[in-house]
């Protein structure tokens, strides 16, 4: 039997309207919006950042991995506008130590526009934890940005989640 390539992410485009099962950095940086602009279905994440050029995370404990494997990692992300910030930066990386587990990460320089960030990564358990950090940066440290996020794929071989998981 051929070993299907499925995504371990939940919720991965934000289409439930809610967050869940992401979780988030900070209370209410982290916003489900609805409007034309999603890249893909009708929703995605405005996740702001924060105070001093510093950075908000999302994360999501992703199930049933197998160990060893390839993983394709893949996010749509957007600075909607300057909004006072020079440039933006998304930092994906898997567990605790974001420099052991980096998987991705981008400057964005150009607003408006949806833009793809990939990386790979090895499963090393069943059971591991994705991060994404969007930070914005700005002389002023009184700036916030905002960093828009969809279409997320953590795509792999074997033991796909079952409806019963969600
Ligand atoms: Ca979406």
């Amino acid at each position: 039997m051929a070993l299907s390539v499925c995504n371990a992410v939940i919720n991965p485009s934000f289409e439930t309207g809610n967050l869940s099962p992401w979780t988030a950095s900070a209370v209410n940086v982290a916003k489900i919006s609805n409007g034309t602009s999603a890249y893909d279905g009708d929703y995605y994440l405005n996740l702001q950042t924060a105070y001093g050029n510093r950075g908000n995370t999302i994360s999501q404990h992703l199930k049933h991995l197998t160990p060893r494997s390839e993983y394709d990692f893949n996010v749509k992300v957007q600075v909607p506008s300057p909004g006072g910030v020079e440039y933006c930066s998304v930092y994906v990386y898997m567990g605790k130590n974001a420099t052991i587990g980096k998987i991705a990460s981008a400057n964005i320089f150009n607003f408006g526009e949806w833009e793809t960030l990939t990386g790979t990564y090895k499963a090393k358990r069943p059971q591991e934890t994705l991060n994404i950090i969007a930070a914005c940066d700005s002389e002023d440290s009184s700036v916030t940005g905002n960093v828009w996020i969809d279409d997320i794929s953590f795509d792999g071989p074997g033991n796909c989640k079952t409806k019963s998981d969600e």
